[in-house]
């Protein structure tokens, strides 16, 4: 995988400035989070580096990786919301060489979590939802539940986020239900 100047150099070409900045934002508070929680700092760095490392790929890229890597078919229904994260994270292995397997599964699981996450997956998931430039309604109160407890803060993001989907008529990806489930009573 070699230095992070060399990975940062790598996601500046992948990404359009103002996704780069993004992906540089996520990097700092996926830190911050990872220093609270006892997680490795390093890794929340990488993961928080790559996590959007093919949120501007064309369609094609994913439809090829899909079937190249042997993936869920179901996971053609679905569009770059939900590709670049699941189908981004098998792009970061190969082109990447990054197989660190928390790493990447807190890439596939980045946009819509998942019923097991392990405290990394946390940190990306989170850090992704509340880096300094979000504003929605209610990211101030994410931002304080998070910085209480991880946890809480992941059933939170579920909660919101469902709401969301379902508030705008947006295809709910059976991910997101179950991660709503697993989460909710916590
Ligand atoms: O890539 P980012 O914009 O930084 O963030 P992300 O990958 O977490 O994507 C967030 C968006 O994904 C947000 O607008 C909600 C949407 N999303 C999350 N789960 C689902 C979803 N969209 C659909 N259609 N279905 C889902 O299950
Ligand atoms: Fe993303
Ligand atoms: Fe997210
Ligand atoms: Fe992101």
């Amino acid at each position: 995988p070699g230095t992070r100047e060399q990975l940062v150099a790598k996601l500046e070409q992948a990404l359009k400035p103002h996704r780069f900045r993004h992906v540089l934002r996520v990097e700092q508070t996926a830190i911050q989070l990872a220093t609270a929680n006892q997680v490795d700092v390093e890794k929340a760095s990488i993961a928080g580096l790559v996590h959007d490392y093919a949120k501007q790929r064309p369609d094609e890229d994913f439809i090829a990786a899909i079937q190249r890597y042997h993936l869920d078919p179901m996971l053609l229904d679905y569009g770059n919301v939900i590709w670049h994260g699941v189908v981004g994270a098998e792009l970061i292995k190969h082109e990447l060489q990054i197989f660190d397997e928390d790493i990447l599964n807190a890439v596939r699981h980045h946009t819509t979590g998942a019923v097991y996450m392990s405290p990394l997956e946390q940190v990306i998931y989170m850090a992704d939802y509340i880096e300094p430039k979000r504003d929605f309604p209610g990211v101030d109160e994410a931002r304080k539940v998070t910085a209480a407890d991880l946890a809480k803060g992941v059933a939170f993001q579920a909660k919101q986020t469902l709401q969301y989907l379902v508030t705008n008529c947006k295809p709910v990806y059976p991910k997101s239900i179950d991660t709503y489930n697993a989460w909710i009573s916590r």
